[in-house]
């Protein structure tokens, strides 16, 4: 797997590619990353990559030339490592939703070419001639892409084979509610008493179908609660036991007071 960021901001990427679970795996050589700046594919004596906006209005938008020789550069790298050509994706507010689906469809993928915009806005022949798709982490304003790549890269690259240690990988399980399509359930560790607040006491059972149920339970509940039309969802695919359909209709309407 490799991803390529256009960004003024390379050194913004040293986190995924050195910290943390993706940094490990990219020490074991499961996927790489290469920076690309647009102000190195610039001509002039100041190097510039942006300029006022036509019809005017405030702030100042990225010039094409440079974001398109970038692309162009890291297309051409890619097919001497033998790559295809990648998905060229802009990071905005206005793109398609990113989510769990989508990250694994990355991942599922050999890469991607990341454009991060910076300033008002990116000049709109660059994303016509060169952009395969935008996409989105949510409706709020950054004040620039590479947050949002940054985000995309480690959501795709802990699916990766070999990224999670076995511990970690449990999560992938169907059976656990974290990517069930529910909520994931509390965690607690030790101590057993914290603040004089105990660890519930199915946890510390030792029972591991009551352990599971309770698990199962509290990601319902949660689920339910904060986000019913996940419950809609998961019924609707036939991801609800009939052991799950008693414990929901059991629930107290969020309305009832008490
Ligand atoms: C900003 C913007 C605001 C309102 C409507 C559309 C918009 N498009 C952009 C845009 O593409 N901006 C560029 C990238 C340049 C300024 C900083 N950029 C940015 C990307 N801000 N916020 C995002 C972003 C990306 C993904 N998910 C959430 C926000």
């Amino acid at each position: 797997m490799r991803f390529d960021v256009v960004t003024l901001f390379p050194d913004m990427f040293s986190v995924v590619r050195d910290l943390g679970v993706t940094g490990r795996a990219h020490g074991h050589g499961i996927w790489s990353l290469r920076a690309w700046n647009p102000r190195e594919f610039t001509h002039d004596v100041h190097r510039t990559v942006d300029d006022r906006p036509y019809g005017g209005g405030p702030g100042m938008v990225m010039m094409a030339a440079p974001l398109e020789a970038a692309v162009g550069a890291a297309q051409a790298d890619r097919g001497l490592q033998g790559l295809a050509a990648a998905p060229v994706i802009l990071l905005s507010p206005t793109g398609r939703r990113y989510d769990q689906q989508a990250a694994g469809e990355l991942a599922a993928g050999d890469g991607a070419i990341f454009i991060c915009g910076r300033y008002e806005g990116v000049d709109q022949r660059f994303i016509d001639r060169c952009v395969t798709l935008e996409l989105s982490l949510g409706d709020f304003v950054l004040s620039g892409g590479e947050l949002a790549a940054l985000a995309m890269i480690d959501a795709a690259v802990r699916l990766l084979p070999g990224v999670l240690n076995d511990g970690d990988s449990a999560l992938q399980d169907s059976f656990n509610p974290a990517l069930d399509g529910l909520l994931d359930s509390p965690h607690y560790t030790r101590p057993e008493v914290h603040e004089g607040v105990q660890v519930p006491a199915q946890l510390l059972s030792g029972h591991h179908a009551q352990i599971a149920r309770w698990r199962r339970e509290q990601s319902l509940e949660l689920t339910a609660r904060r986000r019913p039309e996940l419950i809609a969802r998961a019924r609707a695919d036939g991801r609800l036991t009939a052991a799950d359909e008693r414990f929901l209709a059991a629930l107290p309407s969020e309305t009832d007071v008490g």
